[in-house]
C-alpha cells in the first residue's frame, strides 16, 4: 500500500495540521491520564427527558458558545470575523488561526482543483421527484458521491490509525470544494431557473456560489452578504443537532460523505437550520395582514396569536443563548448598512424591538431573544433569493465547514465510538425510591 507521504500533496493547510495535530493529541492523552476522574457535570432526571440540556458532555475545540456571549470561533468572537470569507473560518476552525495569504491562495487553490462534481450526481437529481424538498436533494447528492470516498478506499486497504484525519480531511476538502457547485445546481434544478451556470476559476468560493445561483447582483452586494452569512452560520460548538449528527456517524468511522449527509438531515428540521424559511414566512404573514411594516402593538397582537395557537415564533429563542444571537446582530448591522430601506427587512427590526418583550412574558420560554435565522431571510429575500424552501440549503452549505472541521479533529484526536449510556423509566423510578 502506497503512503500517505506518496499519494497526498502536501498543502500548506495539510503540513500545518500534521505539525499540530500530534502534539495537541499528546496533550489531551496525557490531560486524560492523569485528571480522567475529575468530574466536570452532573446529570438531574429533568435533563435526561429535557434533551440533555446543559450536559457538560462533548468537547469540541473548533468553536464554543458561552450563553451570555454566543458563537466564538477559536477564540474569537465571531463580530469580529464579520469581514473575514468562508475559507479563511474553514483554516482557523481547524487550526486555530488565521491563514497568511500565502496560506489562503494554497487553500483556494486546492479547492478549485477538486470543484467538480460527478457527472452522476446530476442524473440522480433529474431522476427525483420534481417537489422534492431542496434539502433532500442536497443531501442525497452529498451521500450519493459518497463512493468517491478516500476515507473509505484506505480504510479497507488496512490504514495505519494515524492517517484517518488525512483521509478525513481529503474527503472534507473534496465535499467542501464541490458544495457551492451542488447547491447552485439544485436551486436551477429545483426552481426552474435553467442551465446550470459554470463557475470563473477567477472568482472565490463563495463568490462563485453566488455566480452559479445566477441571480442578478450587479453592485456585488449579494455576493458580500453571502460571504458573512457563509462565515456566520459555519459553526456552533458541537452539541447542536447537525454537527452532533455528523460527530456521531463519523465517530463509527462512517465516512464525512454518510456523516455530513446524516447531520445535514438534521439541520433540516423546523426547531433548526428550517427555522430560517419558517421566519420569514411568518415576517412576510405579517406584511401581508397589515400591508406593510404594522405598529408595535399589531405586532405584539401578531405575536400573541402565533403563541395562542400552540406554534412557536420562529427566530426566537435558543437552547443555549440567553443573549440576542450575535450573529443576528451581524445581519441586522449589515441590513442597516446596505439595505435600510428595504420593507421587509425594516420589519425583521420592528420584531426585534418588540418581541422578545412578549417572549418575556411566557414563563416557560428561557431565551426570548432572536437566534441567526431571525433576520437572514430578509436579506436574501432582498436580493431576489425567494424561494424559502432552500434557505437551509445555503445554511448548509456554510455548516459543512464547521462539522467536516470538528471531524477532522476527532480523527486527529483518535477519539472513539460515541456511545453514552442510557437507562429506563423504571431504573430512574428506582433512583427515586
Ligand atoms: N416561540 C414559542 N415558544 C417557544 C419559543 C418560541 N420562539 N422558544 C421556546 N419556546 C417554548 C418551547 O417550545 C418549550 O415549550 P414546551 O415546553 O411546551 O415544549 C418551552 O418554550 C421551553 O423551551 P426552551 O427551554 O426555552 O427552549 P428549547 O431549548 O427547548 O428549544 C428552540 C430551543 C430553538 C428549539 C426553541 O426556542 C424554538 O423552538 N424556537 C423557534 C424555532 C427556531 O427559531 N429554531 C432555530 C434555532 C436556531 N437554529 O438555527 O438552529
Ligand atoms: C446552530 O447554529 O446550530 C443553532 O443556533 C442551534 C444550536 O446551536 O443549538
Amino acid at each position: 500500500m502506497a503512503t500517505v507521504a506518496q499519494e497526498v500533496k502536501m498543502t500548506a493547510l495539510r503540513e500545518k495540521l500534521a505539525a499540530e495535530f500530534p502534539k495537541k493529541a499528546t496533550e489531551i492523552r496525557e490531560m486524560v491520564k492523569q485528571f480522567g476522574n475529575l468530574k466536570i457535570s452532573e446529570v438531574t432526571i429533568e435533563q435526561a427527558y429535557g434533551g440533555m440540556r446543559g450536559v457538560k458532555g462533548l468537547v469540541c475545540d473548533t468553536s464554543e458558545v458561552p450563553p451570555d456571549k454566543g458563537l466564538i470561533i477559536r477564540e474569537i468572537p465571531v463580530g469580529q470575523l464579520v469581514d473575514k470569507t468562508p475559507e479563511e473560518t474553514f483554516w482557523l476552525l481547524l487550526t486555530g488561526e488565521l491563514p497568511t495569504k500565502e496560506q489562503l491562495a494554497d487553500l483556494d487553490k486546492d479547492l478549485k482543483a477538486r470543484a467538480k462534481v460527478p457527472e452522476y450526481v446530476w442524473k440522480v437529481l433529474e431522476a427525483m421527484p420534481k417537489d422534492s424538498h431542496p434539502m433532500a436533494m442536497f443531501n442525497t447528492a452529498i451521500l450519493v458521491m459518497e463512493k468517491e470516498s478516500k476515507f473509505r478506499l484506505h480504510y479497507d486497504q488496512g490504514m495505519p490509525k494515524s492517517d484517518y484525519w488525512v483521509w478525513t480531511l481529503e474527503d472534507a476538502l473534496d465535499i467542501i470544494a464541490r458544495l457551492p457547485e451542488i447547491a447552485a445546481g439544485v436551486y436551477r434544478m429545483r426552481f426552474g431557473k435553467g442551465a446550470r451556470i459554470a463557475s470563473d476559476p477567477k472568482l472565490t468560493w463563495s463568490e462563485n456560489y453566488v455566480k452559479m445561483l445566477g441571480l442578478p447582483d450587479p453592485q456585488g452586494k449579494f455576493a458580500d452578504c453571502m460571504r458573512l452569512y457563509l462565515v456566520l452560520h459555519s459553526d456552533h460548538e458541537s452539541g447542536n443537532v447537525s454537527a452532533h449528527t455528523t460527530f456521531c456517524v463519523n465517530s463509527a468511522l462512517s465516512d464525512l460523505y454518510y456523516s455530513l449527509s446524516a447531520g445535514l438531515n438534521g439541520l433540516a428540521g423546523p426547531l433548526h437550520g428550517l427555522a430560517n424559511q419558517e421566519c420569514l414566512h411568518w415576517i412576510l404573514d405579517v406584511k401581508k395582514k397589515f400591508g406593510g411594516v404594522p405598529s408595535e402593538e399589531q405586532l405584539k397582537q401578531f405575536a400573541w396569536e402565533t403563541l395562542n395557537s400552540g406554534k412557536v415564533v420562529p427566530g426566537y429563542g435558543h437552547a443555549v443563548l440567553r443573549i440576542t444571537d450575535p450573529r443576528f446582530a451581524a445581519f441586522l448591522d449589515w441590513g442597516k448598512k446596505h439595505i435600510a430601506q428595504d420593507e421587509v427587512f425594516q420589519i425583521v427590526e420592528r420584531v426585534f424591538n418588540t418581541v422578545p418583550g412578549v417572549l418575556q412574558q411566557v414563563q416557560k420560554i428561557k431565551d426570548p431573544w432572536p437566534n441567526v435565522d431571525a433576520g437572514s431571510g430578509a436579506l436574501l429575500y432582498h436580493f431576489g433569493l425567494t424561494e424559502f424552501d432552500y434557505y437551509t440549503v445555503l445554511f448548509s452549505v456554510s455548516r459543512a465547514l464547521g462539522v467536516c472541521a470538528q471531524a477532522v479533529v476527532a480523527r486527529a484526536m483518535g477519539w472513539p465510538i460515541e456511545r453514552p449510556k442510557s437507562v429506563t423509566t423504571k431504573w430512574m423510578k428506582s433512583q427515586i425510591k
